[in-house]
């Protein structure tokens, strides 16, 4: 069944808790199946059975037996058996078994949504989340999501739009957020769909499963340019993923395109690289991005010393 669907336009799953919404998918669509097989053929039945030459007058007893309360009754004992069987634990596993902030074998993100873009905050080098505060939102100097960048933890916090990094076979958990309206983040490679609600931070948590690049959609109708919360997302191999933070960061601290041209242009090219599927050439790049990005820094730190005392 499951082929089918692939075969139907549902993409491949990439996340350890798809395979559970895979197996629910592929239930409801059996018990559909069947149920299609049966109704349809009696309907016709009762279209030519019942037809008005053959009962001309209707029959004010109607029918006596009770057949069709007790496939009433089937039906009913088999969706509840998918939702208590499948859907329940599956969405248990998914509110409850999400890694605590602190747990440091997981990769934290903060996601917050914006008409019509995904602005992704990465806690940088030192794993801190830096503050954000909403009087310093400021989409003319791109601070999105109003990130005090005056904070030390906030110094090396990388901000991406529509583009999420992780790495393979490490937990994710995303703090999905929303600025404006209601969005919904849509991952479909890892079955993952959430909306995101002003006022709120609802985490998500799921485990890619492979190296790889694919699209991210918004799957709420959330305004009129909805359809450009286009954003991608690249899953890189454990140490392509330190490297490419580690380089990100270095760059968010940088702050200066002059100094950190080198880097950045090996970043992109290590992200052309997963899109093409290569992402040990990836993990490659990503190192000389990180390289680059310390020499950058070295560079710009000793340059500002000549300046001072030029001055
Ligand atoms: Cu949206």
């Amino acid at each position: 069944m499951l082929e089918l669907l692939h075969k139907l336009g549902l993409p491949e799953n990439f996340s350890v808790q798809g395979v559970g919404i895979d197996a629910t998918i592929e239930w409801i669509h059996i018990l559909m199946f069947v149920l299609f097989f049966i109704w349809a053929p009696f309907f016709i039945y009762t279209l030519i059975r019942f037809r008005r030459s053959r009962n001309p007058k209707a029959d004010y007893k109607g029918v006596k037996s009770h057949i069709s309360s007790y496939l009433e009754g089937g039906v009913a004992i088999i969706e509840a058996a998918i939702l208590i069987g499948f859907a329940f634990p599956v969405w248990e596993e998914r509110v409850n078994d999400i890694p605590a902030p602190d747990d440091k074998d997981a990769v934290h993100i903060q996601v917050v949504a914006q008409q019509f873009q995904w602005n992704m905050h990465y806690a940088g080098d030192d794993n801190i989340f830096g503050p954000s505060r909403i009087d310093l939102i400021n989409d003319e100097s791109q601070n999105f999501i109003g990130l005090d960048r005056s904070d030390a933890t906030a110094l090396d916090d990388i901000m991406l739009f529509n583009e999420i990094h992780l790495p393979v076979n490490r937990d994710a958990v995303i703090y999905l957020s929303s600025r404006d309206v209601i969005h919904s983040l849509f991952l479909p490679i890892f079955r993952v769909k959430q909306d995101a609600v002003p006022g709120m931070r609802i985490p998500i948590s799921f485990k890619p499963t492979q190296t790889g690049y694919s699209e991210i959609a918004c799957a709420q109708l959330c305004g009129n340019s909805h359809y450009s919360m286009k954003g991608y997302l690249y899953v890189h191999t454990p140490n392509g993923y330190e490297s490419f933070i580690k380089a990100s960061s270095k760059l968010a601290v940088l702050d200066d395109y002059d100094y950190g041209f080198e880097a950045e242009k090996k970043l992109k090219a290590a992200k052309e690289a997963i899109k093409s599927g290569y992402s040990i050439s990836a993990e490659k790049l990503a190192t000389e991005a990180y390289e680059l990005a310390v020499i950058a820094l070295e560079d710009k730190e000793s340059s500002d010393g000549d300046e001072w005392d030029d001055w």
